[in-house]
């Protein structure tokens, strides 16, 4: 491998030159700042070296011509190239360090003055918080210096180069480089100087690194605050009466920091020449008794992976942005975030600290394209990679050390293992010892304090709660999180429920971090969202870089909701026939005094009545038990239940008073049936069949009904495959979808067996089966009738050895012209599947049929709402039974959605599709991780729905006026 010189500088290990050594990032201080974000001269070159350098002169030069592109940004973003999206795999050849020699690269140009208020004094360092992937700098023609670590900050020094107008400002970006190798994380390749450009004078006597270490004493209730500073100066903490050298330790009486509480207090670091404003949070980590504790209480993290992502500039964020994302996390009781695979902008640890949020930062490295070759040539086991490695731990340590947030150190994602990483974990120990770290992808846990996996399904999860796990002795003895899981792709995750229960039942597992926040769709003019392939890439894959709990537009997604409410903090249960409620406060610090509890009777899905519900100040862990009010006198055969509240009993930081954080439905009473439709005696007439209200054929499939026209109403099996149901090829069993596919569930025919015209019923039965199998299903489709009422009677039986299990099993029809908005009685508001229904809550819900459907970036099976007692769809009207089917009305058949590729491919019809089914198969996480858990497949069996439709009056026909 060459020895770095200036012609190669992109392709070599070398981490950069010529950039300061790292240090604490803070947003501001007393000395001013000029940012050089916004609009500057932008060239890009097919090659590196397309074009020399010359542009970097600090004489005038031809940039006239140039373009503009917005800093920060990506160039591909901005009309320049395109993005390419790639997940394990390289997109280029694996010949490290060397890079493809088309490599786009990005000349960047700025010019500008310094503020007349800029002090004479004093120098100036020019600090680069992100650029992709590596960058050589300018300023006023001379060369500053070279960098690689994409999301790492790096400061230069300028002060002596600085003139009061006129400095240029040069920067050639390279999209590819030796850095590249380390930064193979799923995700968009984006090239560009995506974060913050700041100037900031450095005053004599400034402030120069420094580590805040702020502990605290869970037994004395204490506090103990050290900075240590490069440069000698004073710590005050005003409220705590703290006044103290650099260097020297003060203890006092504290609040400590915690997510849960995430209490602040602001200091000052002066020097002679600046004053740092500090944000102290107080907080010990540790690991004892084999568990990850933080102020002496194990924790349990209910956490989420989050990239940086935004559909219109990628990894650009702004401050905005960066709050939307823990504001969101805030309310919908999440805890924790990982900020995979690479420290985010530090912004959004400022807000993590602020808000409360529990922080495993993850250091910009992921070399996964390695596992392609059987890791041969991985760099993070080879020692000429070794002080790129450590310049990337060095440059997230020193970034973030003073963060209360940050918990945890993790190495990188999946870079297998090796004697760099070992290297990493030593330097970043000797550093910091008061944070523990993480890393997954060595199952010897040797560097590591925590056993740490992804995917791992729940039963595996479970005998490592027992300690039933096999593995090196150290690895049994260390706690155990799963840095990913619930894998967000599509509808779903299924099983979060199952997770959640293992993570609460067993204490060494401290939870999870459900990959992940955000769908990364880029917003795309013909798409709608943009995902791999949709960009000409080569090499792509496809729409996996879309599995995120939240839209592209940060509109929360079915999985999010689910996942609050799998994950909320407080549990209520129903106990006893006496009306006793018990409480259990999930919380690892806070008591439930910052909760008002509500309660309210709903009869037939309607509240009648409500109140409150004093639940004592209850610790964390700790549980009461309460009573409801006698409940209000109701209508006899009605069905009843309650449903009680947990919400913020004031304004917080992150939600606004009366914000729900859990809740429970206890049913009280099943409702009673009306008597069923019967008496009506089936009647040929002409070629039509007549029975009650409705209108069959001669072949005994329904028409109309009281007038209204019913399209092919019949049995259906066949869902829109979702992402999960897809799977993926590294799992070992075979996905649902292909089974499916192979037994040919979506090409399924109807033959015709009998119509028999009975006494008080019309029968119709049908073999239901794919071509080329003996496999079948018998079903008997009985109707009967009142003058206004018609009820099927559904059976389906299976014919033959069904393995495969079924997709969906009900049935389908269409109800041409119907619109306006659909109401309904039964779970809601949001979908839910058998296996991600936690969220659904029985009641009577309205929405506008567009809004029943769940617009996934790549359409698929979406929008059933389970145990439908009643609904009103157009002018007909659906009843079932309490334990009624799963309803779904959508404006495209299911084959429609199941050939879409994106949001824009369904266009609206004017045939309304409904599906009643008596089952769905689970989602799972089958995209990634597990399928849906045995319990949660939908075998063939025999199934019986019943069903009673009737309509309001038909329209008038235009004569009778
Ligand atoms: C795992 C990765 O760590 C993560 O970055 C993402 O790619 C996720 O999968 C899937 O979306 S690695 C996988 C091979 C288990």
């Amino acid at each position: 491998m060459d020895l770095r010189s200036p012609e190669d500088h992109h392709e070599n290990v070398s981490p950069g030159t010529g950039s300061l050594p790292p240090r604490a990032w803070y947003a501001t201080s007393d000395a001013p700042a000029l940012s050089l974000n916004g609009t500057w001269r932008f060239r890009l070159s097919p090659t590196a070296d397309a074009e020399d350098d010359t542009f970097a002169a600090a004489g005038p030069h031809d940039s006239g011509t140039w373009d503009e592109i917005t800093v920060p940004g990506h160039w591909v973003l901005q009309g320049h190239g395109a993005p390419q999206y790639t997940n394990q795999l390289y997109p280029f050849p694996l010949d490290p360090p060397r890079v493809p020699t088309e490599n786009p690269t990005g000349d960047h140009l700025r010019t500008f003055g310094l503020p007349a208020d800029w002090p004479a004094t004093g120098t100036a360092v020019l600090r680069f918080d992100g650029v992709e992937s590596c960058a050589r700098v300018w300023l006023n023609g001379t060369a500053l210096g070279d960098f690689k670590g994409s999301r790492l900050a790096h400061e230069f020094d300028v002060g002596a180069l600085l003139r009061p107008e006129g400095n240029v400002l040069a920067v050639r970006v390279h999209q590819w480089s030796a850095g590249s190798y380390l930064e193979d994380q799923d995700q968009w390749w984006l090239p560009g100087i995506f974060r913050d450009v700041t100037l900031l004078h450095r005053p004599e006597g400034c402030v120069g690194d420094h580590f805040v270490h702020a502990s605290y004493d869970h037994r004395a209730g204490t506090g103990t605050l050290r900075v240590d500073a490069d440069v000698q100066g004073r710590v005050t903490v005003a409220e705590l009466g703290i006044d103290v050298a650099t260097g020297e330790e003060v203890t006092v009486p504290v609040e400590p920091w915690t997510a849960e509480t995430p209490r602040l207090y602001d200091g000052v670091l002066a020097t002679a020449g600046e004053r740092v404003p500090l944000r102290v949070g107080f907080r010990t980590v540790a690991l004892e008794d084999g568990l990850i504790k933080v102020n002496g209480r194990p924790l349990l993290f209910r956490g989420v992976n989050r990239h940086e992502f935004h559909p219109e500039t990628g990894r650009a964020l702004d401050l905005d942005t960066m709050r939307a994302d823990v504001l969101l996390m805030k309310r919908h009781n999440i805890n924790a975030v990982r900020t995979s695979h690479y420290p985010p902008h530090p912004a959004f640890l400022d807000l993590c600290d602020e808000y409360g949020l529990w922080v495993i930062d993850e250091c910009d490295l992921e070399t996964h394209g390695f596992q392609a070759v059987g890791w041969r040539g991985n760099p993070v086991d080879d020692d000429r990679w070794t002080p790129a490695l450590l310049d990337r731990a060095a440059r997230m340590v020193e970034r973030d050390k003073n963060h209360p947030s940050v918990i945890m150190w993790s190495l990188g994602n999946e870079c297998g293992t090796g004697r760099g990483l070992t290297a990493m974990a030593e330097w970043i120990r000797a550093r910091d010892g008061g944070r523990l770290l993480h890393y997954e992808g060595d199952s010897s846990c040797a560097d590591t304090d925590l056993y740490s996996r992804m995917y791992a399904d729940h039963a595996e999860v479970e005998r490592i709660g027992r300690g039933e796990d096999e593995g090196p002795d150290r690895r049994r003895e260390l706690p155990f999180l799963l840095c990913e899981y619930g894998h967000a792709m599509g509808n779903g995750p299924g099983g979060l429920s199952e997770y959640q229960r293992l993570f609460e039942t067993y204490e060494r597992l401290q939870g999870g971090f459900i990959w992940e926040w955000i769908d990364h769709g880029l917003a795309h003019p013909a798409y709608g969202y943009a995902y791999g392939g949709d960009f000409g890439e080569e090499l792509h894959d496809g729409n996996f870089v879309c599995d995120g709990l939240l839209f592209p537009d940060r509109t929360p997604s079915p999985g999010l909701v689910e996942y609050k409410k799998v994950i909320e903090p407080v549990r209520i249960e129903g106990h006893g026939r006496d009306g006793t409620v018990r409480v259990t406060n999930l919380h690892d610090f806070a008591d439930l005094a910052h909760l008002a509890f509500t309660w309210s009777y709903e009869v037939d899905g309607v509240s009648v009545a409500d109140g409150t519900l004093p639940v004592p100040a209850t610790g964390p862990g700790e549980r009461s038990e309460v009573r409801l009010p006698p409940a209000p006198e109701h209508g006899r055969g009605a069905e009843t239940r309650w449903t009680v509240r947990a919400v913020l009993a004031d304004d917080t930081a992150w939600a606004g008073r009366g914000h729900e954080v859990a809740w429970a439905q206890l049913p009280e009473s099943v409702g009673v049936l009306p008597p069923l439709p019967g008496g009506a005696a089936p009647v040929r007439a002409d070629r039509h069949l007549l029975l009650g209200p409705a209108v069959f054929d001669a072949r005994g499939t329904l028409l109309s009904l009281g007038g209204r026209e019913i399209e092919d109403l019949r049995l259906d099996v066949w869902r829109a495959p979702t992402d999960n149901d897809n799977g993926m090829p590294w799992r070992p069993e075979t996905p649902p979808a292909a089974q499916w596919r192979t037994l040919g569930l979506h090409r399924m025919r109807h033959r015709l067996t009998g119509v028999e015209l009975g006494e008080d019923a019309l029968t119709v039965r049908t073999r239901v089966a794919p071509a080329a199998s003996d496999l079948g299903l018998r079903v008997a489709y009985r109707w009967q009738a009142d003058d206004s009422r018609l009820l099927l009677t559904l059976d389906v039986e299976p014919e033959g050895e069904w393995t495969v299990p079924l997709p969906r099993v009900g049935i389908r029809f269409g109800l041409p012209g119907a619109s306006g908005p659909v109401r309904w009685f039964g779970g809601g508001p949001g979908e839910a599947y058998p296996d991600t229904g936690a969220a659904s809550r029985v009641g009577v819900w309205e929405a506008d049929l567009d809004a029943l459907h769940t617009p996934y970036v790549r359409p698929q099976e979406n929008g059933a709402r389970p145990g439908l007692r009643w609904a009103e769809v157009g002018a007909l009207r659906i009843d079932c039974g309490a334990d009624g089917p799963w309803f779904t009305a959508r404006r495209w058949t299911t084959e429609q959605l199941d050939a879409a590729r994106h949001r824009t491919d369904l266009t609206p019809g004017d045939t309304v599709w409904v599906n009643l089914d008596i089952g769905q198969h689970g989602i799972g996480s089958g995209s990634c991780g597990p399928g849906a858990l045995p319990k949660y497949r939908l075998r063939a069996r025999r199934e019986q729905l019943r069903v009673t439709f009737s309509t309001a009056a038909p329209p008038a026909p235009a004569d009778a006026r």
